[in-house]
């Protein structure tokens, strides 16, 4: 059929990537980074709106939005002026063994979706280093992802992400549309009542900023 959509090239899937004890060992760098780069709501550019998720970064650059400046990295919280805490060093591995890139990531998102949080089709594009894949990490709740093409509007394909699986979009699927339909709440026991009150998914998103020298 001429109008089924394909899987752009440089797109994997990669299920089960983490096991469990990999998986709590990534939330509890998740908790204790959390302690001087506590997660906050950011806001869309111009319209301030509120993003469904919260979020937090690990590594030198972090990514954050606001009304008046929009999209963007920066090397310290916005609320808190601190630097963001430490990549964790599971994630480099992960970098190192799945990108093909010769310089390592220097920021990753962490995103909190609770029980009706969702995240709409976008591209990652604040980045210089668009050549270098972008590689992100499911914990907790199950999701369900949606990857289209280059053009907003476009045919689209979804699957449901587990805890512990990896999703890389390299190559052509770097410049294309993706976002999060949805979670399915009570799917996991991996993110604790204390410490993630109503549970929910954590996902980990690594990307290189700059072009390496
Ligand atoms: O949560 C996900 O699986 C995707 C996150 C994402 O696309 C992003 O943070 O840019
Ligand atoms: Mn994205």
């Amino acid at each position: 059929m001429a109008d089924t959509y394909s899987m752009p090239d440089g797109f994997r899937y990669l299920p089960g990537y983490f096991d469990r004890a990999a998986q709590q060992a990534l939330i509890e760098t998740v908790i204790e980074a959390r302690g001087d780069a506590p997660f906050w709501r950011p806001s869309m550019p111009r319209t301030g709106k509120p993003l469904s998720v919260m979020m937090t970064n690990f590594g030198p650059l972090g990514w954050v939005t606001d009304k008046a400046k929009g999209y963007r990295y920066e090397s310290f919280h916005p609320q808190t002026g601190q630097p963001w805490a430490a990549m964790p060093d599971a994630l480099l591995t992960l970098w190192r063994e799945v990108s093909d890139y010769p310089a390592d990531p220097q920021a990753c998102l962490v995103n909190w979706y609770a029980a009706d949080s969702k995240m709409g089709m976008h591209i990652d594009w604040d980045e210089e280093a668009t050549d270098a894949a972008v590689i992100s990490v499911s914990l907790g709740d199950k999701a369900r992802f949606r990857l289209g093409g280059p053009q907003r509007g476009g045919k689209t394909a979804s699957m449901v992400l587990s805890s512990g699986d990896v999703v890389v979009l390299g190559g052509a699927s770097r410049r294309c549309y993706h976002g999060v339909d949805r979670i399915y709440p009570g799917t996991s026991t991996l993110l604790g009542e204390e410490q993630f009150p109503g549970g929910g998914r954590i996902n980990l998103t690594l990307r290189r900023v700059t072009i390496p020298a």
